[in-house]
Parts: C-alpha cells; structure tokens; sequence
C-alpha cells in the first residue's frame, strides 16, 4: 500500500515536471516567434527604405527596376507601407505607364494591409470635404467600397479658373482643393518644416535669405505621396501644362510677421548668376499657390504692380504666368507673401518651368 502511495506521488512529480518543462518550453517558442516576427518586419522595413533611396538615386535602368522589383516583391509578401509605395509607382509611372485606378487599387491593397496613411489617403480622395477617421473596426469591405466612391477623372479634372487679370495672367480658383486634402497637406508637411530659400543671383545657388522669412517643406521624389500627386496632376491639367516641368512641391507656412518680400518667381535672364540655371533646368514660367488653411488675419498674396491683392478660403487657389506669349519675362508679375498679423498661414506652393527638368524622377 505504501508502495503504491509513493509511486503514484513519484508518477505525480513526473508528470508536473514534465508539465513545466513542457510550459517552459512554449513559452521561449512564443518568445522567439516574437522576435522572428519583429526581425522579418524590421528586414521588410529596412529592404523598403534601401529600395526606396536606390529609386531616388538609380543612376541606370537596371538600378531602377532593382528598386522596383524590391517593392513589388515586399508588396507581395503583403508589407503595407510596400503596397504603398507600389499604389506611388503607379500614380507617377515609374518602371510603368501612368495609371491611377491601379494606383488607387493598391492604395485599397494597403489599407486592407493595415496602413493608416493610406486609409486616411482612400478617405479623403472618396471624401475631399469629410473628416478623415478610420472606423475602429471597418467591415471586410470596407475600404473595398470607399475605393469605389472615388471617381479618379473627377478627382484630377481640370478647375474652371476665372482671370483676374489678362497681361499678365492671373486666375483665381475657387475650392481647387478640398478641406481634408488641405488638412492632409500641413500635417505632412508640419515636421519637416525649414527654412525658405531662394537663388542667390550672383552664385545661382539657394540659399535662405532675410526676404523670405517663412519656413517650407519641399515634396521631393522620396517625400511625395498620392495627395501631393493628385494635386500635381490637377494643376498641370487646370494650367495646360506638362507634369515633367513641375519643380518639387513646397509648403510654406509663415507666423506672425513672417513674410516674403516682393519678388519675381522668374530668373532674371540679365542676371549672370542665373544663366547656368536657366540653360540647364529651364525658366520658371508659372506660379500655383493654393491657400490650405484660414485661420490667420493679413496674409494676402499682393501684386503691387497690379494694384491686386488675394486672400483665399481653404481650398482656394491663385495662379499666375511669369512670362508673356512672347516668352519674354514680365515685371509686372512682381509679387509679396503678406505677413500674417495673427494667426499661422499655410500654403502649397508650386513652380512650373518652361522644359522638363532633368535628372527629376518626379
Ligand atoms: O505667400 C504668398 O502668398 C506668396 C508666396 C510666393 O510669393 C511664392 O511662392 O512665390
């Protein structure tokens, strides 16, 4: 009897031994399945950005499909910010024709993946007024149906402008952006605000200068994303003029008092500095500024020579040609970034030159 009693307790202490061990063990696995998964969503991650950097400095066409077939390969595995970029190749055209369904599509692909920026993207391109607020749990077709609420020709259609003034020209275009593209625009631009910049004459460089005392974040072809784009395209069709000629996107943004004197957008050909910058990159020959926000008082763009000043609403936008059918530059063009005397003032900014810039993957 006592026998038995001691073997069943000793078959008892097996048994919990082996129940620790056995807990022991799953939980080192459940620990290094983490980590394996932390691992391959960190090599996704950095396999992305050195894709995305050989895009932007692909000096051949074997370096740019590398880097295209690299985000395609990470946006199989269904790595969102991957699928991402794919929906920004095929907006832009890289390695591909232009073609926004796809590229909405992908943005879809994305948002199903788990991107909270391309879900906020899809909602406003379906909603350009509305509030941009993923729902905490979207049903499976979700984002399935927002994709199809946006209508791509409607959203890069050309805006009706009305003209201020004939010679020079300068149109004026009411709601040429919507509230929550504005909106989207100052919170990605907000962290990477600099300082402003302008050509310095003499050595045709850039370089920040006391005129221009407002802070900028440039949309270079590593920083663009389907918004910035859509509104690029929307501009060239508005204008009439070729995507390939757009310089890099701005914003500016200007605090009290923060101002940009008046000026000319265009290079003065009689300046020497200027000679290199006009051969090579071309002249800038239209201006599109769309106003993104109003909260502020003062702030008026102001064409002296023109006797016109303009303020517009959110959304609201003003363009002008720097230089006449002749082709020649005019003066009359001459114009200032007002102080704000309260409140924060935030603009897009785009520059237009008379060729396609070289060497600008977007
Ligand atoms: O801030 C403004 O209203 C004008 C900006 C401007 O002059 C420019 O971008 O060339």
């Amino acid at each position: 009897m006592v026998a038995m009693r001691d073997k069943d307790k000793e078959r008892e202490e097996r048994r919990a031994a082996a129940l620790r061990e056995n807990l022991k063990r799953r939980k080192t696995q459940a620990r290094s399945l983490k980590d394996g998964e932390r691992t391959n969503s960190g090599d996704a991650d950095a396999q992305l950005d050195s894709a995305m950097k050989l895009l932007v400095e692909a000096r051949t066409a074997m370096d740019l499909q590398r880097a295209v077939d690299t985000i395609e390969a990470g946006s199989a595995a269904r790595h969102a910010r991957a699928t991402e970029q794919c929906a920004l190749l095929e907006c832009v055209g890289v390695g591909r024709p232009v073609n926004w369904t796809k590229a909405l599509d992908r943005l879809q692909q994305a948002a199903e993946q788990g991107s909270t920026s391309a879900a906020r993207q899809l909602m406003l391109f379906a909603h350009p007024d509305g509030e941009t607020v993923s729902p905490e749990s979207p049903s499976p077709d979700f984002w399935r149906n927002l994709r199809g609420d946006i209508d791509e020709r409607v959203m890069l259609a050309a805006r009706e402008g009305q003209t201020a003034t004939e010679r020079p020209y300068v149109g004026v275009f009411q709601k040429f952006a919507g509230a929550a593209e504005c909106r989207w625009l100052i919170d990605t631009a907000r962290e990477r605000l600099g300082p402003s910049t302008v050509y310095d004459h003499v050595t045709g460089g850039l370089r920040p200068d006391p005129r221009r005392t407002s802070r900028a974040a440039m949309f270079t072809f590593d920083r663009v994303d389907l918004v910035v784009e859509a509104i690029r395209a929307r501009i060239a069709a508005s204008l009439s003029l070729p995507l390939p000629h757009f310089e890099a996107s701005q914003v500016l943004h200007y605090g009290p008092g923060q101002e940009f004197k008046p000026h000319h957008d265009y290079f003065d050909p009689a300046s020497e500095g200027f000679q290199e910058e006009i051969s090579m990159r071309g002249q800038r020959v239209a201006t599109f500024i769309i106003y993104l926000n109003d909260e502020f008082t003062g702030g008026e763009t102001r064409f002296p020579s023109l006797g016109f000043n303009y303020r517009g609403s959110i959304g609201d936008a003003i363009a002008f040609l720097s230089v006449g059918r002749d082709g020649q530059v005019d003066p009359l063009t001459l114009h200032a970034g007002l102080p704000p005397a309260s409140g924060e003032k935030w603009i897009f900014s785009q520059w237009v030159r008379d060729r396609a810039i070289a060497g600008q993957s977007a």
